[in-house]
């Protein structure tokens, strides 16, 4: 059911990440620091991961005991590199320290849940808010409002409370919500996005209608569902 995608904690790669943006530091110091705050960010983030989808799984679980239907199709969780975080603080303008990642960046845990159809998107989404120790703190809906690209998704920050031996700490987790449809679409538009060239240009309106001609199958099939299921 997951895909889980591990940042290196290998010493010499966490080093070449560290070289590559070596010229960003103050100091070797506050460099130094970052491996070390990086390699502990990494472990309470998978822990704040394993919670929610802990919680992700047994909804779906108690889905099909009760509807035979399961909402969620596959998931897949990861916690950003530290090339990824120190690009993005760099990015954003913050100091490149772990204080400043753990105030500033909401993603640095992410886990992306895949769904049958769009109705299971909202069911996960309200049955996860409901849990009193799930805060929302941010959502954006490209589903009723998508990009101009075409892009599609729920996006929802929560903040979760991880359990560990000396106190308790408040973690937020990104949790993208879209159809099998939509990941389609977002895996292939990143993967051409990625490649950066002037020769991809031209697909970004071929992509444009692929979005909108999936956006229509999903819904015929969500109504063709309904109709059958819900009745
Ligand atoms: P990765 O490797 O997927 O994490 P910010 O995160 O601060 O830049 P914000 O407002 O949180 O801004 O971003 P937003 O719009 O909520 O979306 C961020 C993530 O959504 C991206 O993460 C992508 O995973 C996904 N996303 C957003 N727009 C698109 C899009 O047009 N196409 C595709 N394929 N994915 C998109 P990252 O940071 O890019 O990387």
């Amino acid at each position: 059911m997951y895909v889980e995608r591990k940042p290196s904690l290998n010493i010499e790669d966490l080093k070449a990440e560290l070289k590559e943006s070596i010229g960003q530091f103050s100091s070797d110091e506050s460099a130094f620091d970052m491996l070390i705050g990086f390699v502990a960010l990494e472990q309470l983030y998978s822990s704040a991961l394993k919670e929610i989808s802990t919680k992700l799984d047994i909804l779906d679980d108690n889905f099909q005991q009760m509807y035979k239907h399961n909402p969620i199709h596959h998931m897949e969780r990861r916690v950003k590199t530290m090339r990824s975080l120190i690009n993005k603080l760099n990015r954003k303008g913050y100091d490149i320290s772990t204080d400043a990642a753990k105030a500033h960046i909401l993603d640095i845990a992410g886990i992306r849940v895949v769904c049958n159809y769009i109705d299971d998107i909202y069911v996960i989404e309200s049955l996860l808010l409901k849990q009193e120790n799930v805060k929302l703190l941010k959502r954006k809906d490209y589903i009723e409002n998508p990009k101009d690209n075409g892009y599609r998704s729920l996006h929802i920050v929560v903040s979760v409370h991880v359990f560990l031996a000396n106190s308790v700490e408040t973690v937020p987790v990104e949790i993208q919500i879209r159809t099998i449809g939509m990941d389609m679409w977002a895996s292939l538009e990143h993967k051409i996005r990625y490649k950066n060239n002037a020769d991809t240009e031209c697909y970004r309106s071929a992509l444009k209608t692929c979005a909108g001609e999936i956006s229509t199958v999903e819904s015929k099939m969500q109504n063709i569902r309904s109709e059958v299921f819900d009745n």
